[in-house]
């Protein structure tokens, strides 16, 4: 059975994340048929991509597969990650991309679903951002993309507290453009989306590309660079980061001695 569905209707196109059995986990073998159906469409004359999950998913994605992530005392989201690198694809690529979400959200697939241009969501749907709950040191451009979508507040609430933001407060705060009821979400969906693929392409590909050039417009000075790194090592170097792991693949809650 194909990790991903790739469809192509009326200049929309659709990849869908088939794989719920094991909750659309982000490892490498998903992530690279993500790449294969991003390039299939943005090369096959899609106007705008939609990105969802199987009809009924209870988990729209639960984030990066744990077991994939590196043993202590290596970096486990480094530029290559597969995870990391389906981040830019989206944010990068020509085309608008639009998260429809029906299901739970986790970890990095929050960074991936909030990658995507606009975010349409489901009252199911609950974005829970992962990292201190199983003591991972997030990444600094995941971390600006958090801030600069969220303001520094709710990132903070997020990272530290690991509980879902519900989808009616994410509506709220701006985070999902839309929160639908789950019976209209596709025909929503399909509606915003065909209403994009009839306008200029090329102003869409220009504007996108302006937004992302001008909100990443952070002056971060080496020195700056090189402290937040060092502060990541601090985590990834660390007990619990292992521990993090060890419990969740033993299924029992973490015992973290902050060192
Ligand atoms: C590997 C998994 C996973 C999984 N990896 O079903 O953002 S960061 O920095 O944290 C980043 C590194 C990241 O994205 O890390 C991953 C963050 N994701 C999570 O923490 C979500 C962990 N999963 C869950 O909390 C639950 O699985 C949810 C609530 C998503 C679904 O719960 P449910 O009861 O429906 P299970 O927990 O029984 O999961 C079914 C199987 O999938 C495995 C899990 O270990 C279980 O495996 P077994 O069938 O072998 O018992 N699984 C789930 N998520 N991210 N493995």
């Amino acid at each position: 059975m194909p990790l991903v569905l790739t469809q192509l209707s009326d200049d929309i196109g659709t990849i869908i994340m088939n794989n719920s059995e094991h909750l659309n986990m982000l490892n490498s073998a998903m992530v690279d048929d993500m790449l294969a159906a991003f390039a299939l469409l943005e090369n096959g004359g899609a106007r705008v991509i939609i990105i969802r999950a199987t009809a009924g998913a209870k988990v729209w994605s639960a984030g990066h597969d744990i077991n994939e992530l590196p043993l202590a005392g290596r970096d486990p989201l480094p530029y290559d990650d597969p995870l990391v690198t389906i981040l830019r694809t989206i944010q990068a690529s020509v085309l608008p991309v639009i998260a429809m979400i029906e299901g739970s959200v986790w970890g990095g697939a929050c960074d991936l679903a909030l990658s995507c241009d606009i975010l349409i969501g489901s009252p199911h749907a609950s974005l829970t951002m992962t990292p201190a709950k199983i003591s991972v040191p997030y990444n600094a451009t995941g971390i600006l993309h958090f801030i600069g979508i969220m303001g520094v507040n709710i990132a903070k609430e997020m990272f530290f507290s690991a509980q879902p933001l519900t989808a009616e407060r994410a509506q709220k705060l701006g985070i999902l453009n839309h929160l639908v009821p789950l019976e209209e979400l596709e025909t929503f969906t399909w509606h915003l989306a065909g209403s994009i693929a009839g306008n200029s392409p090329l102003s869409i590909r220009v504007i996108k590309e302006q937004i992302r050039l001008l909100a990443n417009a952070h002056p971060l000075s080496p020195q700056t660079f090189e402290r937040v790194q060092g502060l990541r090592r601090l985590v990834y170097h660390s007990d619990d980061y292992a521990e993090g792991i060890r419990a969740f693949q033993e299924k029992r809650p973490p015992v973290f001695n902050g060192s």
